[in-house]
This record gives structure tokens, C-alpha cells and sequence, in this order.
């Protein structure tokens, strides 16, 4: 798969996963989120799966991490749920909920494994989805609240704290494609959220640095936006895609600005004062996580801005006919490398869905393409790669898909829960050993 020779010692290798995608369960006490109530009403997820049971890994905690441990990994990016530890989203705290995520940074602790934390994965509870969510500013306060209250259960114990996982998916995906919860199609509703998703990241970096918690970062998806035809239209459209996905959050986290490509068709509906939130939002971090999976092609498309749409491409696909184009992580290593000179960087999410329940070469090659193309990042271009941490440990379920597409390095079976490494699983074990 490699060689891990060719990294420096300290490199951290790691796997993801989140709460709502593998805990299961609001047993103990958790409140209702709004993927509960999404993936409840008809229409929204692939068979109206939800995240009742998922993995069950508030039951099955000590064998997942077994699992980590045995991997040989260094590092375990999880997150906490919201509405499990806050059911109301402020006030009184579920005990049984906080009593688990303390349990589970011991067990990782126990196991030499490094807690990479993320505050939110992405179920809202629902009393504040009803509140307007993502595009009331409230949110600022409700998730300082919440980072505070984590922060002083096992915010002396993480290694690393992110408060928000893929600020694009919690504002545009979710409020303009309406793809996830709350399933919005509403420029107005986006270009807030898109402005409070940062705000909120702001207040919570203001509180875990109070709390002193330690190494405390962001976490930005990528995905390589290529142009449909040579036509100027299309290129256009591409550049246009390329700005709202892979350059909003990071104009905001590190230079204090929003690419004019974005504020073209956003700034008529950004909250009124937002510029006066960018010294907060741009606040220094102790480091920046890429998540890259894939690339689009994106071709000029009649209606209003951001008039464009994605088309077919020819690359080779995934089980979810995501096309799988490993030179575009190269490419998004050296333009964050640029935007923050100097900040370590983590590969914080890589991965595909593969069908295959156990001979899963295809997620062998992938990775080995992908972690090839990291290093190069690294040993030829000179970018600050402290670590590749890979999606997922577990098949998991997977938002809108339901539990179709198969994430995992490690075989779920829905029936038993039973779990069972895949070949990719003892591939990587094989290469994260020390041969000296
Ligand atoms: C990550 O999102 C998430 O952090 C994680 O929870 C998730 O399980 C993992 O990826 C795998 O998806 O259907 O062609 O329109 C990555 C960002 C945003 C990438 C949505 C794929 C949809 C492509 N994802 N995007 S398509």
C-alpha cells in the first residue's frame, strides 16, 4: 500500500468516524436532531433510513476500538452528539450522554490512541432546527454553550478539537442543494448559514481556548472542480463552483475575506454586518484538515445564479459513481499549504465506497493512490502534511444514501452487527507495521 519508511517518523495515520453515522441509538437519553426528523419525512433518504440503531457503537464501544488499536493507527477522529449530551440544545445536560464520550476518550487513551475531537458532525438538535438553525445567529451562542460544556468534560483529555466537520455540506449542501438536513433550496437560507457556520466556528475556538483545550484546528471539505468543455462558459461556471465549495471557508479562516466569485451572488442575502465577524472567524488555528473524495465536472446551466450544474464525467467511479481523481488532493495540500504558510495539515477524511463486503481492492487501490499523491504533497512540494487520517473505520450510514455505500475498512452486517475487517483493513495493517 506503502511505505512507511518514506514518512517521517511522527507522521500520524488515522481513521474517521461520527456520531449520528455509527452510534445508533437515542437510548439514554439523547434528544430528537433534525436527521432524525429528516430522514423521516418520505423522499429525503434512500429507503427512509435513519440512525436509530446504525452501528450501534454506543453498544459495541470497546470492540471498535479494539479495532483502531489492532489497525495499528495512531489517531481517532470521532464526534459528539449534539442533542445526546444537550437533548433541549441548551440547557440541562444528559449525564448518561456526557458519562459515554468520557468513556470513550479513556478507552482511546487506554489504547495509546490519540483523540482527534469534532464538535459537530451534523445533527442539530431539533428544539434549534425549529429555531432556525443554521440561519439564526443564535447559533453562535447555542454552540459556545455546548463547547463549553464539552470542553470542561474532555476538553483536557483530546488531542486535537475541530468544532465543525465540512462547513460547505452544513450551509450550501443543506440549504441550497437540499441534499441534507434541513433540506433547504433557498439562496437566502444559505448565504446565512454559509456566514454563520463560520461565525459559530469563531465563538467555539474563543471558548476551547478559554478552556485550554489543545490543538485546536478546522476542518474543510474539497472537491476538484473541473470544467465541463474549453468553452468560457463552462470555465466560468467551474471557477464559480471552485469558489462557493473550496475557497469560502478558507477566504474566511485565513484571509479575512470571501472570494468576490461567491459574494457575486451571495452578498445581497448575507446577515446585515457580517464583515465585522471576520477578525473572529479568522482567528489563528493550530492546524487545517482537508477532506477530499472526489472530483465534478461542472458545466454553465441556464437560471438563476450560480447557474451552473454537474455533468458526467469519464474517470473511473465508485460505488456511488463518485469519479476517483487522487492528482486533485495533491493539488488541494498545496493550495491550502499557500493559504496558511506554515500550518500543519492533516488529510482528516479520504476514502471511497466500495461494495465489496470483504475483497475490497478497489478501496486498497484507491487509498494507495491517494496517500501516494499526499506524500508527494509532502516530500516534493514541500507542504507541512503532519498526518492522513482515512473515512471510514466502519461502514456507516451514509446521510441521503442510507446504508448502501460501503465506507468501511471494516464489513458492518446490519443484522447482527457483526463486524469484520475487510482486505483493505489488513492491507493497511500489513504497511502501518514497523519492519525495523
Ligand atoms: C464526508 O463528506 C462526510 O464528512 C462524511 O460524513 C461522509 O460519510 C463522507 O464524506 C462520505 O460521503 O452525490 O455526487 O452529489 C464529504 C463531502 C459532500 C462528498 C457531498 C460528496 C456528494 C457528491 N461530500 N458530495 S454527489
Amino acid at each position: 500500500m506503502f511505505d512507511r519508511s518514506q514518512f517521517p517518523d511522527g507522521f500520524l495515520w488515522g481513521a474517521a468516524t461520527s456520531a449520528y453515522q455509527i452510534e445508533g441509538g437515542a437510548q439514554g437519553g439523547a434528544g430528537r436532531n433534525h436527521w432524525d426528523d429528516f430522514a423521516a419525512t418520505p423522499g429525503n433518504v434512500e429507503g427512509a433510513e435513519n440512525g436509530d440503531v446504525a452501528c450501534d457503537h454506543i453498544g459495541r464501544m470497546d470492540e471498535d476500538l479494539d479495532l483502531l488499536k489492532d489497525l495499528g493507527l495512531d489517531i481517532y477522529r470521532f464526534s459528539t452528539s449534539w442533542a445526546r449530551v444537550l437533548p433541549e440544545g441548551t440547557g440541562t445536560p444528559n449525564r448518561e450522554g456526557l458519562d459515554f464520550y468520557d468513556r470513550l476518550v479513556d478507552g482511546l487513551l487506554e489504547r495509546g490512541l490519540k483523540p482527534a475531537w469534532t464538535l459537530y458532525h451534523w445533527e442539530l438538535p431539533s428544539v434549534l432546527a425549529d429555531r432556525g438553525g443554521w440561519r439564526n445567529r443564535d447559533i453562535g451562542d447555542w454552540f459556545a454553550e455546548y463547547a463549553d460544556l464539552m470542553a470542561s468534560r474532555i476538553g483536557d483529555r483530546v488531542w486535537s478539537a475541530a468544532p465543525i466537520n465540512e462547513p460547505w455540506c452544513v450551509a450550501w449542501l443543506s440549504h441550497f442543494e437540499g441534499v441534507h438536513a434541513p433540506g433547504l433550496r433557498d439562496i437566502r437560507a444559505a448565504a446565512r448559514a454559509m456566514h454563520h457556520v463560520l461565525y459559530a466556528h469563531g465563538r467555539a475556538v474563543e471558548v476551547l481556548r478559554g478552556a485550554n483545550v489543545s490543538n485546536v484546528g478546522a476542518v474543510c471539505n474539497f472537491e476538484y472542480s473541473n470544467p465541463a468543455s474549453d468553452s468560457e462558459a463552462d470555465r466560468r461556471a467551474a471557477r464559480t463552483y471552485d469558489a462557493i465549495y473550496n475557497r469560502f471557508f478558507t477566504g474566511g479562516l485565513f484571509h479575512g475575506a470571501y472570494p468576490e466569485e461567491v459574494l457575486e451572488g451571495l452578498e445581497p442575502h448575507l446577515p446585515h454586518g457580517w464583515q465585522d465577524d471576520m477578525p473572529l472567524i479568522g482567528q489563528p488555528l493550530d492546524w487545517l484538515g482537508v477532506n477530499y473524495y472526489t472530483r465534478k465536472n461542472i458545466a454553465a446551466a441556464p437560471g438563476p445564479w450560480p447557474a451552473l450544474a454537474p455533468v458526467d464525467g469519464s474517470l473511473p467511479k465508485t460505488q456511488v459513481g463518485w469519479e476517483i481523481y487522487p492528482e486533485g488532493l495533491r493539488h488541494f495540500l498545496n493550495q491550502v499549504a499557500r493559504d496558511a504558510p506554515g500550518l500543519p495539515i492533516y488529510v482528516t477524511e479520504n476514502g471511497l465506497a466500495a461494495e465489496a463486503p470483504h475483497q475490497d481492492d478497489q478501496r486498497i487501490s484507491y487509498l494507495t493512490d491517494h496517500i501516494e499523491q499526499a506524500r508527494k504533497a509532502m516530500a516534493e512540494d514541500g507542504v507541512p502534511l503532519a498526518g492522513y487520517i482515512t473515512w471510514s473505520l466502519l461502514d456507516n450510514y451514509e446521510w441521503s444514501l442510507g446504508y448502501g455505500p460501503r465506507f468501511g475498512l471494516v464489513h458492518v452486517d446490519y443484522d447482527t452487527l457483526e463486524r469484520r475487517p475487510k482486505a483493505s483493513y489488513h492491507a493497511l495493517r500489513s504497511a502501518l507495521k514497523r519492519s525495523a
